[in-house]
């Protein structure tokens, strides 16, 4: 399904993956991932971040993320089950970001996924499993707003133009208590 936004290139697949292949994923994903709270530079000041995140692989691919770099982990078996997956469909992802949502008070402010080193008009794709969490964008220029539930086992692509003109947000659902694993497939120039 496209997804209806100005200057920019959006598609969801909502069971990318079936329940039982996305169960088995997230399970998979808890154990083998190397975990970890991380840090965000904001407002003058360090802050552990409202969330779990992993960084996973080519050899040694460095992410400067948030004024810190990162060292990419190697494929886990299942990262690289859900890549060649990826790669039927024609796609050619480096590496990883995979965020950990431990329940609903964990949440993602707004951002574009543009640093230069993912070069001009990237190909993010968003992977979502375990609990259902609303996805937010606003447009840079017009603030015009879209939002979309994200849900189990599905796919978002975003590509063309749509880091340049909209962010994206993932606001946080206190009265959810279930945990939620996103990843975002990119590519990364180095
Ligand atoms: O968890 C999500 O769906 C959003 C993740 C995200 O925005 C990112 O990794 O840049």
């Amino acid at each position: 399904m496209k997804i209806p936004l100005n200057d920019a290139e959006v598609e969801y697949i909502s069971e990318f993956f079936s329940k039982n292949e996305a169960d088995r994923i997230q399970s998979a994903l808890l154990e083998e991932l190397s975990w970890h709270q991380g840090d965000v530079y904001v407002f003058g000041r360090w802050h552990k971040t409202p969330r779990l995140q992993a960084w996973h692989g080519e050899k040694e691919l460095v992410y400067r993320y948030s004024g810190k770099s990162l060292t990419a982990e190697p494929w886990s078996p299942t990262l690289n089950e859900i890549r060649n997956r990826l790669m039927e469909y024609g796609f050619k992802p480096n590496a990883v970001l995979a965020n950990q949502y431990r329940n609903g008070s964990d949440k993602m402010g707004w951002h574009s996924d543009d640093e230069p080193e993912l070069g001009v008009n990237p190909i993010i794709l968003s992977l979502s499993f375990g609990a259902q969490r609303d996805f937010d964008f606003r447009h840079k220029k017009t603030k015009e707003t879209y939002r979309i539930p994200l849900e189990h086992g599905s796919l978002l692509i975003m590509k063309g133009s749509t880091q340049r003109f909209w962010q994206h947000q993932l606001p946080a659902r206190k009265r959810e208590n279930a945990t939620r694993i996103n990843l975002t497939f990119r590519s990364i120039f180095s």
